[in-house]
């Protein structure tokens, strides 16, 4: 199991993807002839999944800054062993559960289980991390001090615990990253645009011989600044995340 977190303008194309709402997800191991056995375990409030998130937000404190992360998805994943379509149903309802309760069930946005994607069936476990001020009193929005350190520590051995209860032995919960991975194609692309980022802030500070020697390190950097460029130039559309989706259907 392991827990992303994620800003405002991110979430409404998350929500989209976990309850494959989009039938185009920029991600490749997605088998859209399975999606039909995907569940969501979070309870029916007569509104889609975002309108939940604003109206649950807007009963919060919340800063109104774009990096503030406002959803936080634990994704937890079945372990390898030949459960029964029941014991993946337990297993998946006791983790929820014991989610559920730790975060506060009003907090949860969605919870779909995916049993389309490649590698074993997974829980995202979405929800707006709300804790008390503890000053004023009021609930906020604060990812930083409801994933604290110790939450994060102590978290894996609970729920090994309480899973150990439900099913009367150890049944190995994964921790960490697990293999074969359940990102997504934006987490990537996120972290593709941050190098990105990174190597045009480098060479801020540079003189022009110094910028021709770093993009001959680099040949990949000089089709960066040019497409960085474009777009601030308005000639080309910022990337988005079907792009790489795209790429990939040209290159086949
Ligand atoms: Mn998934």
């Amino acid at each position: 199991m392991h827990v992303e977190k994620y800003t405002k303008n991110a979430v409404g194309h998350l929500l989209l993807h976990y309850g494959r709402w989009v039938a185009h997800f920029g991600n490749k191991d997605i088998d859209h002839l399975r999606s039909d056995f995907n569940y969501n375990l979070a309870p029916a409030r007569g509104m889609g999944d975002f309108d939940y998130y604003q109206k649950r937000l807007s009963e919060v404190k919340c800063q109104n800054r774009a990096d503030v992360k406002t959803l936080c998805d634990w994704i937890v994943t079945l372990p390898k062993e030949n459960f029964s379509e029941e014991q993946e149903r337990r297993f998946f309802q006791t983790a929820y559960d014991f989610m559920a309760k730790r975060y506060g069930e009003k907090n949860v946005v969605s919870a779909w289980v995916h049993k389309d994607e490649g590698g074993q069936p997974h829980l995202h476990f979405a929800f707006i991390p709300v804790c008390i001020d503890r000053k004023k009193g009021i609930e906020k929005v604060s990812a930083k001090e409801v994933l604290t350190r110790t939450d994060l520590q102590n978290i894996h051995p609970e729920m090994a615990a309480c899973m150990e209860r439900v099913f009367g032995r150890d049944i190995g919960i994964l921790n960490g990253e697990t293999a074969g991975g359940n990102k997504t194609v934006m987490e990537l692309k996120a972290k593709e645009l941050k190098q990105e980022v990174a190597s045009l802030k480098e060479l801020k500070e540079q003189s022009i011989v110094e910028v021709a020697q770093s993009i001959r390190k680099q040949p990949k950097l000089i089709e960066a600044i040019t497409r960085a460029i474009r777009i601030a130039l308005g000639k080309e559309k910022p990337p988005i995340i079907r792009d790489r989706e795209h790429i990939r259907e040209q290159s086949r």
